[in-house]
């Protein structure tokens, strides 16, 4: 099979590399897991992308996750091309912010008080300050696997038990920044009770992606969450979730309204949730919310600083509105789940039938193929997958213009632009690829 010419990208990626840090503007993009360069590309439209020298590739990859429209969806641009005309930041309140924030919280029934950011990161950021600000604790309980964004103080090495405290896992965070985090493991129902049995009336917050895409898909268990609730109830801590990835993903409602679908009437509800990606359709938005008796402590309103000069960008605002407009009143997630479920059933298959070792989890249109011999349920079990035959699965797909994400360790995702033979051709893709890599 011939390779894609790719002469342009390869150039392109070297001038960017001499004024840019690895010639990207966030790691994530750089191939650094799975070897070779990052194309370069020009554009996109619907499921697919383009690279520089003009190369097709159905686009699983979605910008990381906000594209579940798909790429130019008509309604966002026209909403973003109105709202251009009008002037593209003003520093002032505008009318769309509070119609964007009525809408989140219209769709999540825990928040009842919105603030918009530009980042998933800045959003995170917040509301650590905030649960730290509200309780006037400094603790705070992650997860290893979950990301959320290079926050400071969240940048620690998976902690070895219950009372490792953190250290960070980056130059240049002191250790005073992670002295506060600990770092457990994720569904260990055990380490969460130890924790809070030693450390319970200091722990200001505890903070998960309450269905993993950072460590490739992985699901929590409904007794981890239920322990979560009842622990963080106990001891006056706030419980966050970080919804960046799964909100308006996984469901309209994110994971929130999956775990009410499947009964889980025990696990209750967080006391803060943490927005990003499809909230700001395609444009730098996030977003923290939640309990109003707690968001009420965010300055001006109360005590606890945070401020951001395109905060509520009347242009991102925009493209949000347009997005969940059309999320809400056309909503795409059956037929999502339909070929989601179509495709990485017929992944399973084809993999089976050579005889690879694979795991493929799934929520909604959010998935994982792990190379992995058994399921994959935290970031111990994660990192048993073999990322090498990862690699080579990539690139095989990528030569056959597939363009999946770029690193075992990421979920992967479907849009409502991608079409039945856009399923068939990635499976007519992966039936080869799978093949190449069982043969090599
Ligand atoms: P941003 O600051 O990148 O907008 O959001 C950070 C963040 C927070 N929480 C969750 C659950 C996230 O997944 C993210 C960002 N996700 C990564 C991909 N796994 C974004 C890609 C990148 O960093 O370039």
């Amino acid at each position: 099979m011939p390779k894609p010419v790719r002469v342009r990208s390869r150039e392109a990626f070297e001038r960017a590399c001499r004024v840019i840090p690895g010639g990207v503007n966030s790691p994530a993009r750089a191939f650094g897991a799975v070897g070779g360069q990052p194309l370069v590309m020009a554009r996109g439209k619907g499921a697919y992308l383009y690279d520089v020298d003009g190369n097709e590739y159905v686009d699983y990859v979605g910008s990381w996750g906000p594209l579940i429209l798909g790429h130019c969806p008509p309604k966002v641009m026209q909403a973003v091309e109105e709202a251009l005309h009008e002037g593209s930041t003003f520093g002032a309140p505008t009318e769309r912010e509070t119609e964007l924030a009525e809408l989140i919280i219209d769709a999540l029934p825990s928040v009842e008080m919105v603030r918009m950011v530009s980042s998933g990161t800045e959003a995170s950021m917040a509301a650590i300050r905030l649960a730290r600000g509200f309780t006037g604790r400094d603790m705070i309980v992650k997860f290893a696997g979950c990301y959320h964004g290079h926050v400071d103080s969240l940048l620690v090495q998976a902690g070895s038990s219950a009372t490792t405290l953190g250290v960070p896992n980056s130059p240049g965070v002191p250790a005073g920044c992670t002295r506060d985090t600990l770092c457990l493991q994720y569904n260990d129902v055990q380490g969460i009770r130890d924790a809070f049995e030693v450390h319970g009336d200091r722990i200001a917050g505890v903070i998960l992606e309450p269905i993993v895409g950072n460590m490739g898909l992985v699901w929590p268990t409904r007794e981890f969450l239920a322990e979560l609730r009842r622990l963080t109830d106990k001891h006056g801590s706030l419980l966050i979730y970080d919804e960046v990835m799964t909100g308006f993903r996984v469901a309209y409602g994110g994971a929130q309204q999956v775990f009410k679908s499947l009964g889980w009437d025990d696990i209750g509800l967080p006391d803060l949730t943490v927005l990003g990606k499809i909230v700001g359709g395609g444009l730098p938005v996030g977003a923290y919310g939640g309990r109003a008796d707690v968001m009420r402590k965010v300055s001006p309103s109360g005590p606890v600083f945070q401020a951001g000069t395109l905060s509520g960008n009347p242009l991102a605002m925009a493209a949000g509105i347009a997005t969940l407009k059309q999320l809400r009143d056309h909503p795409p997630y059956a037929r999502l789940e339909q070929i989601t479920a179509r495709l990485c059933d017929g992944l399973a298959e084809r993999a089976r039938k050579l005889g690879i070792s694979h795991q493929i989890q799934r929520a909604g249109s959010m998935w994982t193929l792990f190379f992995a011999a058994e399921p994959v349920t935290d970031y111990r079990s994660a990192l048993q997958a073999d990322t090498r035959r990862f690699a080579r699965f990539f690139w095989a797909m990528m030569d056959r213009g597939i363009y999946l994400p770029c690193s075992q360790f990421e979920a992967a995702f479907v849009s409502a632009a991608h079409s039945d033979p856009d399923i068939a051709r990635t499976l007519d893709a992966a039936e080869q690829a799978f093949a190449e890599i069982a043969s090599a």
